[in-house]
């Protein structure tokens, strides 16, 4: 019989709740989900969540998620899942959504009766009944008032590693102050998706670990402490509500006997502080070494990389404390405009065809013989641009309306990896080594690019639930630690798990015309910037 011990790593994302079990020798033992809007029809959920009419104010309700760990710890149970084998387990949660508690909540999450599912005695915790989420943009206004408040968005982002977004926590805890004064007032405790799983897990009021901290324009990032102005500036007696800050690898407890009991994990199962779904994409991905990139080429194109001095910006990315390195820090910068964008230029230019897509980027050279174009299908988030449009500039630096079919094709790719090369390094970030993953990371034509964009290898990684491998891989390192009562290197933890596929190598020469181009890219892109 297997007695080897498992990691187990939960995902609460805005559609789902998933757990990864893992050995210490990177098996995946077992993988389970509930999916929000089919498992669970009564909450009436679409994709997770409810919309204004306006489609503005975006929520879910935290019942649905009590509602969802049931289902799933009991559907792991029912599939006989070796609950006794857990050592230690953390999680994931969709990053920047908060979870308001009334008073005296913390007694009823110590007193959990085993024979009882949690949805059925938490239900009524909730001070606020819609805990607003990441798709939120209803809070501008105060966006601009923190802003204001610090001494502006470059203020914002050196003090917090972002300037004031919309979604981000401060700003949705201003609103709920602001236009519901009573429910703030009634809330004892507001933490994030992620601390308030860890907390039922712990029966008690769990901490914020500090690369979730990041996300809500709350946090000074270097001190990796609360910071007093934004605290002050965005509600009256805020300090006293939020949990504590931890490192991402501190054990916040060990797990409740409402588990063992119920469930059978070990009375002495480790819970490691949880933390956003993309620092623990971050882990997942296993970027342990500074100068460590990972390009996601998805619906949305994303890119993150660890970094030891950061360099916030008031007009891209984001900067959070590493989930897997005390002192380090990841950056984060996301595109609104990736696979939908490159497939309407497939659609327009290589026939609906990924081989014809290749192939005119095999007739074409690198450098494109000096055509630049962007490619804003929807508006844009880096660099930030409101209004939809493609720009082409010609070799002698005049706008074209229209490219050469293979031109358009190498445009659009050149582009994108010219844009992040471009604003990564205004955020700190020097290139090693990078992980491509995502639906587009098994095109060659466009990895090569990439390779010889950033003058680095580039391996490939398939892997798609990655936020709930990197909380099963923090859960390893977090015990690893413990058990060790010292703080290892993630790397040296992580070191036999198995390498990412095989490296496509730039070309020098393609490097050096790159990097020779990104001046001229830059002074392009600033000429197709909103006035
Ligand atoms: C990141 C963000 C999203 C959510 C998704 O800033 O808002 O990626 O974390 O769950």
């Amino acid at each position: 019989m297997d007695t080897q011990p498992l990691f187990l790593g939960l995902d609460l994302s805005t559609q789902s709740l998933k757990a990864i079990a893992i050995t210490s020798g990177f098996q995946t033992a077992a993988e389970f989900s509930v999916n929000f809007d089919s498992d669970l029809p009564a909450f009436r959920t679409h994709g997770g969540v409810h919309r204004s009419a306006d489609g503005l104010t975006v929520t879910s309700p935290p019942v649905m998620w009590l509602a969802a760990m049931d289902l799933l710890l009991d559907r792991m149970k029912q599939a006989g899942f070796p609950f006794h084998r857990v050592v230690a387990l953390s999680g994931s949660g969709q990053q920047h959504g908060s979870v308001f508690l009334k008073p005296g909540r913390q007694e009823r999450l110590a007193r959990l009766d085993a024979t009882r599912p949690l949805a059925d005695q938490l239900k009524d915790i909730f001070s606020v009944s819609h805990s607003p989420v990441w798709m939120d943009s209803s809070t501008t206004a105060q966006c601009r008032a923190l802003e204001q408040a610090l001494g502006g968005p470059q203020a914002v982002a050196d003090l917090t590693g972002s300037r004031a977004f919309e979604r981000f926590t401060a700003n949705q805890i201003a609103k709920i102050h602001q236009t519901r004064p009573a429910d703030y007032n009634n809330s004892e405790r507001i933490t994030l998706v992620s601390a308030f799983a860890a907390s039922l897990f712990i029966g008690d009021y769990a901490p914020i670990d500090v690369s979730d901290g990041s996300g809500m324009n709350l946090m000074d990032l270097r001190n990796r402490c609360w910071a007093t102005p934004a605290l002050q500036a965005t509600a009256p007696g805020l300090g006293d509500k939020l949990s504590p800050l931890c490192a991402s690898h501190a054990v916040v407890g060990t797990i409740h006997r409402y588990f063992s009991t119920r469930y059978g994990f070990p009375a002495d199962c480790l819970v490691i502080a949880f933390s956003g779904d993309n620092p623990c994409s971050f882990a997942g991905l296993r970027l342990q070494n500074p100068g460590d990139v990972a390009i996601s080429l998805g619906t949305s194109d994303t890119l993150f990389g660890a970094l030891t001095q950061p360099a916030p910006s008031a007009t891209e990315g984001h900067v959070f404390a590493s989930p897997i390195d005390p002192n380090g820090y990841m950056a984060m910068i996301v595109y609104k405009n990736g696979s939908l964008t490159r497939e309407d230029v497939r659609d327009r230019c290589a026939r609906g065809s990924w081989q014809e897509f290749n192939a005119a980027l095999e007739r074409t050279v690198p450098g494109n013989g000096g055509h630049i174009g962007f490619f804003f299908k929807d508006p844009e988030i880096t660099p930030p641009v409101l209004t939809p449009g493609i720009h082409r500039f010609g070799p002698d630096a005049k706008r074209m309306t229209a490219f050469p079919a293979d031109h358009e094709v190498r445009a659009v790719v050149e582009g994108q990896m010219l844009s992040m090369r471009l604003h990564s390094s205004h955020v700190g970030i020097r290139p090693c080594s990078v992980l491509a993953t995502g639906g587009a990371s098994v095109n060659q034509g466009i990895l090569k690019i990439m390779a010889d964009v950033f003058g680095c290898a580039v391996h490939t990684a398939n892997q798609p639930n990655s936020a709930a491998f990197g909380a099963a891989y923090r859960a390893l390192h977090g015990w690893t630690c413990s058990t060790r009562k010292r703080f290892i290197p993630f790397a040296e933890v992580m070191r036999d798990a198995p390498p990412f596929a095989a490296a496509i190598t730039p070309d020098p020469e393609n490097h050096a015309l790159y990097s020779r181009m990104l001046p001229l890219y830059e002074e392009r892109e600033k000429s197709v910037l909103d006035s």
